[in-house]
């Protein structure tokens, strides 16, 4: 029987069929969507994935890698049927080595993200990835969702930081592209299948990953604007005078903020007065270019800018980045937004975000936007609460997916599609795209036993 012989794989500490225990883990990080599993398995290392996905296979079982369970599409939660094995990542959590003078780093894909941020620190090096969620999601789940976060300006996304990778196939055969090369053109991109793919092509166990310099003290500042197109015009001043050294550019609406001090313990603005919108950014210090501090003053002298408070030490500029990354939190705290993780290309940011004003206002005028993000990749969490008892969910959802198509934008920037968004992809990514998408997953799993109803 599987569920024995999946026992039998991964020994007594390494499967829960609890129901008590399972819980957190069958229900996603927002508190949407409720799964079931037959069990959950918790390997220690890529030999027993590779035993467990075999098993399943040969059952006609299908697996559901989970890592952290902070995905917000709902990827790595299991159906209600109770028939599929969640195989859970975070015994594998090991950080392998640091190669300094290579500048990088092999680690297991259950390693927390805070965890590897910290090991590089202690080797003198920088991690580049970073996100709200660092303390609690997982590497391999930030290399399937191809996770953004705040540095995707200067640094990329989850993608930009990986060298190589080790996945195993819906056959249990491993594949491991484990090399550390920044220069590599020996036949097919193997890793970049499994980035993005969110567990969908195969299970990834293990990664090489980039790092950087150390990039040295930071300035951040918290700016206080008027408006929200005055921040994507801020951008380009500062993008201008300090070229490469912002490292983070984040919009933050005045009603956001107002919900993180409701909610999140300990956290104020350092303004006398409130601002309809904020920008909170970072940047390193570069040799030869504009000090921040300057570089603001200018931005104030044409009215770009309301008000700054520049971090006058690390307590500082942290109590900023606390009240960015409990933002997610705060809201989920006042009751569930319908979710926009959208993109535009930069230079069409201040039109889409006039139009969806235009629209919402047409259309619901009693809805909230929560609106915060990525200003400086274009990516905006465009969320819209409605009042209680709301019918207009499916309408409101459809019609800004329609504006961004219409800006040349993504309805899926940085979260992934998972269970939640599937049923856009057609829509968003037609034709010839699509169609070597289900190539792609027939190929490399016919039975589609990998995270099934996800993504495809
Ligand atoms: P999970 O939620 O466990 O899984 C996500 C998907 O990856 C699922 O489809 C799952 O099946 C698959 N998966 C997980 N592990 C593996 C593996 N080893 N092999 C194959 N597939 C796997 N995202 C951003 O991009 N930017 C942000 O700024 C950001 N901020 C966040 C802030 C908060 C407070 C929260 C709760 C979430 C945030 N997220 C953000 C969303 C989320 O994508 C990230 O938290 C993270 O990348 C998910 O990692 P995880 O380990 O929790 O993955
Ligand atoms: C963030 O940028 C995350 O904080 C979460 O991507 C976005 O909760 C959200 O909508
Ligand atoms: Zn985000």
């Amino acid at each position: 029987m599987l569920i024995d012989r999946l026992k039998e794989i991964v020994g007594p500490k390494g499967w829960v069929t609890d129901p008590v225990e399972l819980a957190p883990r069958l229900l996603d990080w927002r508190g949407a969507v409720q799964g079931a599993a037959l069990i959950q398995v918790s390997p220690s290392d890529v030999t027993q994935v590779s035993d467990i996905v075999r098993a399943c296979a040969d059952a006609g079982v299908a697996v559901v890698p989970q890592g952290g369970n902070t995905g917000m599409c709902a990827g790595a939660v299991p159906d209600g049927s109770g028939t599929q094995v969640l195989l859970s990542l975070g015994r594998m959590n090991a950080i392998r080595a640091i190669d300094s003078a290579n500048f990088s780093m092999e680690v297991e894909a259950g390693c927390i993200l805070e965890n590897i941020q910290q090991a590089a620190v202690g080797a003198g090096r920088f991690f580049a990835l970073s996100l709200g969620a660092e303390g609690s999601c997982q590497i391999g789940g930030n290399l399937a969702t191809n996770a953004g976060g705040i540095n995707v300006v200067k640094y990329g996304t989850a993608r930009a930081q990986v060298l190589g990778l080790e996945a195993v196939l819906a056959d249990g055969s491993i594949v491991s592209s484990l090399r550390s090369l920044r220069k590599d053109t020996a036949g097919y991109d193997l890793k970049q299948l499994f980035i993005g793919s969110e567990g969908t092509l195969g299970i990834i166990s293990a990664a090489t990953l980039k790092l950087y310099p150390d990039p040295g003290p930071r300035s951040t500042a918290l700016i206080a604007l008027q408006s929200s197109g005055q921040a994507v015009r801020l951008f380009a001043h500062l993008r201008e005078r300090l070229s490469d050294s912002i490292e983070a550019f984040e919009l933050v609406s005045g009603y956001v903020f107002g919900l993180v001090q409701k909610h999140i313990p300990g956290t104020a603005l350092p303004f006398a007065t409130s601002a309809p919108w904020y920008v909170l950014l970072q940047a390193v210090a570069s040799e030869g270019d504009e000090s921040l501090e300057d570089a603001l003053l200018g931005a104030a002298e044409t009215q770009l800018i309301d008000d700054a408070a520049v971090a006058k030490n690390s307590a500082e500029a942290n109590a900023f980045w606390r009240m960015r990354h409990s933002i997610a939190e705060a809201e989920r705290a006042e009751g569930k937004a319908q979710k926009h993780d959208i993109s535009v290309p930069v230079s069409r940011l201040e039109e889409f975000l006039l139009r969806g004003d235009e629209l919402l206002s047409k259309m619901v005028p009693d809805a909230q936007l929560v609106a915060f993000g990525h200003v400086g990749d274009g990516n905006l969490h465009y969320n819209v609460a409605l009042p209680d008892g709301s019918n207009d969910g499916q309408r409101v959802t459809d019609a800004i997916y329609e504006l961004v198509a219409e800006t040349g934008g993504s309805f899926s920037a940085e979260h992934g599609i998972g269970s939640v968004k599937r049923k856009y992809l057609p829509r968003y990514r037609g034709g010839s795209e699509i169609a070597l998408m289900r190539t792609l997953k027939r190929a490399l799993d016919p039975n589609n036993i990998l995270n099934p109803g996800k993504v495809i």
